[in-house]
């Protein structure tokens, strides 16, 4: 039986359209995805839309709109961002889906008739675009701590999960698996949390007086179910849990959460005492990446400064696009968006370094053997090919698993820009002129095999990161001849940039 990998992303609030942060995600886990696939794994790639509550009820009312109505608007223009995007899910879950709310509504029962949820008065200070309650001391000045709009003071009825119960074993869990939160510091940032502070129990619902734009609760009609409760489960939803036996069994015990590190505490302290306490295991793994941001700010609907990841596909290319993502900062850490930076990759890793060696060596193939790809003779390979190039190109794929098991984008794109270096430099070293003069036939064949060999590889391996490239590479690679094609990044002169 194949290896199974599930990986999935937040679902994504629909009062606006995906902008750069949301991409990140998505790309990353679409990466991963496509390279477990690419190594014959059985995939199931999840993502999906959080379509409950107070900031999507309040969106659809801005626009005149029912929720549901909105809703069914919006999700086309996300599916058509990710297909723009060459974000290849296999599944799309919809938290309205029937599919989901039969789910939810099992884990309210369960946690119900087992008497982990008790009735019981809320009162906090409630941030409504964040959807978040707040306590005084977070709040200051009554603003909320992360958008900084002002909290309202909300007192009612509700239904409590017991979490504080399950505490104790959270701390431990973690403990004992030191790759269950990723990266190290999130980790630590979550276990002191829990160390510190005693957990309040959560607020699972919320009054239908105020807020009807949710899942009902089975064992109360007044009430709908917290958006985040809701949303959390879609990770289990969209695996058929509980009825869809098989597929759960599968994929579940190797579920790989990304997420941006602004949803850790959801994810990372609420999810896995949920499926404690319904019975399951907690994900594989939890990988909290780092924030985009613009002029130091984190980029964020609410704040709206956001950036359209559309509008930079139109004017780089798709494929530039992911690169930069997946190269620039380090997943994990915070990164700077700034499209002289885009450009910088754009002229130096792309231009210089890939397109050029695309280029110049089915420029030789067509040149010296009229684009038919020559013979390798090993004993014709000198000692750079042999010493230097081939080792690279052998090592390649388990150099990129392993970067990619860690979730290093940068590493696994390093090590096949290194290859690309050393086959460049190969070039300039090797003279290939001086073969021809010289009439040294098998080593000037063998010079060209071996690089073309060397584009293949880079070709299979850059495909996760760069689907299009990837492609375009290998069209102009035929079993037996090459045809070159136009160059793949033509260099973008910075002047000319708005
Ligand atoms: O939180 N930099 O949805 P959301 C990097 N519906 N990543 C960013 C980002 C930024 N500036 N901004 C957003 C929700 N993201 C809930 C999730 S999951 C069960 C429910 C990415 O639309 C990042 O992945 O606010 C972040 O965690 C997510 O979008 C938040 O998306």
């Amino acid at each position: 039986m194949n290896k199974a990998t599930y990986v999935t992303t937040p679902i994504y609030y629909v009062n606006g359209l995906p902008h750069i942060g949301h991409s990140y995600t998505t790309i990353a886990a679409d990466c991963l995805a496509r390279h477990r696939r690419l190594r014959g794994d059985d995939v199931y790639f999840l993502t999906g839309t959080d379509e409950h509550g107070q900031k999507v009820l309040k969106a659809a009312q801005d626009k005149g709109l029912s929720p549901q109505d909105f809703v069914d608007q919006i999700i086309p223009r996300f599916k058509e961002a990710w297909k723009k995007l060459d974000i290849t899910y296999d599944d799309f879950i919809r938290t309205t889906e029937p599919r989901h709310i039969e789910t939810v509504q099992y884990f309210l029962q369960k946690l119900f008739d087992q008497g982990d949820l008790y009735r019981g008065e809320y009162e906090g200070l409630y941030c409504v675009p964040c959807e978040v309650f707040w306590t005084e001391k977070q709040a200051l000045e009554n603003l909320c701590p992360d958008c900084k709009r002002p909290v309202e003071k909300l007192k009612e009825s509700n239904y409590f999960f017991k979490i504080s119960k399950y505490q104790d074993w959270l701390i431990s869990y973690i403990k004992e698996r030191p790759d269950f939160i990723r990266p190290d510091t999130r980790r630590n940032e979550v276990l002191v949390f829990l160390e510190e502070n005693k957990l309040n129990d959560l607020c699972v619902s919320r009054p239908k007086q105020r807020l009807t734009w949710g899942i009902s609760l089975p064992f109360s009609p007044d009430h709908v179910t917290y958006v985040w409760f809701d949303a959390l489960i879609n990770y289990v939803s969209a695996l058929g849990f509980p009825t869809k036996k098989d597929k759960f069994d599968k994929f579940w015990p190797v579920a790989i959460h990304l997420i941006g590190k602004d949803i850790l505490r959801q994810h990372a302290v609420f999810w896995p005492i949920m499926l404690k306490a319904i019975g399951l295991n907690p994900p594989f793994m939890i990988f909290a990446h780092g924030w985009w941001q613009v002029n130091e700010e984190k980029m964020s609907k609410s704040r709206g400064n956001v950036i359209n990841p559309l509008d930079l596909i139109d004017e780089f290319g798709i494929d530039v696009y992911r690169y930069f993502l997946l190269r620039e900062v380090p997943f994990g850490s915070d990164g700077v968006f700034s499209k002289v930076s885009l450009i910088k990759r754009f002229n130096g890793d792309l231009a210089n370094d890939l397109g050029n060696l695309v280029y110049r060596t089915l420029t030789m193939a067509e040149k010296y053997f009229d684009s038919k790809i020559p013979e390798l003779y090993e004993e014709a390979l000198d000692p750079i090919a042999l010493k230097e190039l081939s080792p690279r190109m052998n090592a390649l794929p388990s150099k990129v698993d392993a970067a990619l098991e860690n979730l290093d984008f940068i590493a696994g794109l390093v090590a096949i820009w290194d290859l690309i270096g050393c086959a460049n430099k190969y070039i300039e070293d090797t003279k290939p002129w001086n073969l021809k003069k010289e009439s040294k036939t098998k080593e000037l064949e063998s010079f060209i095999a071996v690089l073309i060999a060397v584009l293949r590889a880079v070709a299979r391996e850059i495909e996760p990161f760069m689907p299009q490239t990837a492609a375009l590479i290998s069209a102009q690679i035929k079993p037996d001849r090459v045809s070159k094609g136009a160059p793949l990044f033509p260099r973008i002169d910075v002047q000319h940039v708005n």
